[in-house]
């Protein structure tokens, strides 16, 4: 099959990012700081004010009775499209963050495979109602009932508990950014073959958190819970690796015609 990734870290040529050296200055993790909230700004996909105004269009009993009655294979089709194209921002904001493209191209796609649904759960807050407990799903917000047709019950409830779980953490875009740019940098990931650099990387990126945090909490507290909820990710992150390979063995042609980036990032 054709490698999405490797294209799409080269497409516009390595952009430029900072030699990382010596101390770390206040200065040095403003730097951090603001690189990589603006990376992700920039990526997110919706802007804080158009997903305020979505908040408002909810679908419908008739709309999520359409979407229940779908096959499994649509459906499933469906929602392998949405996150093979939510992939590909997570994709751009890794490269837009300093010192990823000074990585070996081995190690960047390797922190993609490994940690890109991470990002998008973290980034699922975003689109994500605590207040009636609903997602944003192809342009309106609905709950758990909507993704029956997949067939994956368990994965969707625990995907919806993580975001009411990660919202009552109420983080701001800045923790969010820098959180999500952490979990991309890390670096126990199997098969890295320059962890230390990788490491050097997170931990400047965890000072300019706890530094965030700082602002407004008491930092350890707030960085210890949001830390805590990394294992309920990464469950759910193998949970979906099950139901992908079952709902492969079952429906193999149609897993053979999901996007090439969500096959790639997830075989
Ligand atoms: C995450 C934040 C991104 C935008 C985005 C796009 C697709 C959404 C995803 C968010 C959240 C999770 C989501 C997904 C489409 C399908 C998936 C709603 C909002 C649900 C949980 C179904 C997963 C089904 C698997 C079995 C494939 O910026």
């Amino acid at each position: 099959y054709e490698l999405m990734l490797e294209p799409a870290l080269f497409a516009h040529g390595a952009l430029e990012g900072s030699q990382l050296a010596g101390d770390i200055s206040v200065l040095e993790i403003d730097r951090i700081a603001q690189n990589v909230v603006k990376s992700h700004l920039e990526t997110c996909q919706y802007t804080a004010e158009e997903l305020k105004h979505l908040a408002w269009s909810l679908y419908s009993p008739e709309e999520v009775r359409a979407l229940q009655s779908k096959s499994c294979e649509a459906m499933w089709q469906q929602c392998s499209l949405h996150i093979s194209n939510a992939i590909q921002y997570v994709v751009e904001f890794a490269k837009r963050i300093d010192g990823f493209m000074e990585l070996c191209q081995n190690d960047q796609i390797i922190l993609l495979k490994a940690g890109c649904l991470e990002v998008l759960l973290l980034r699922m807050i975003r689109a994500f109602n605590p207040l009636n407990n609903t997602v944003l799903f192809e342009g309106k917000f609905g709950g758990v009932q909507m993704f029956k047709a997949l067939g994956c019950d368990d994965l969707i409830s625990a995907v919806f508990e993580l975001g009411r779980t990660l919202c009552r953490l109420q983080l701001s875009d800045e923790e969010l950014a820098l959180f999500t740019a952490a979990v991309l940098l890390s670096p126990d990931r199997p098969w890295l073959t320059e962890s230390k650099k990788v490491q050097k990387l997170q931990d400047k990126i965890y000072v300019a958190l706890q530094h965030e945090i700082q602002k407004k909490h008491s930092a350890e507290d707030k960085l210890s819970k949001m830390v805590s909820k990394l294992p309920l990710m990464k469950t759910i992150c193998n949970l979906h690796l099950d139901k992908l390979e079952f709902f492969r063995l079952l429906h193999p042609e149609t897993a053979m015609n999901f996007p090439p980036l969500y096959k790639e990032v997830f075989n």
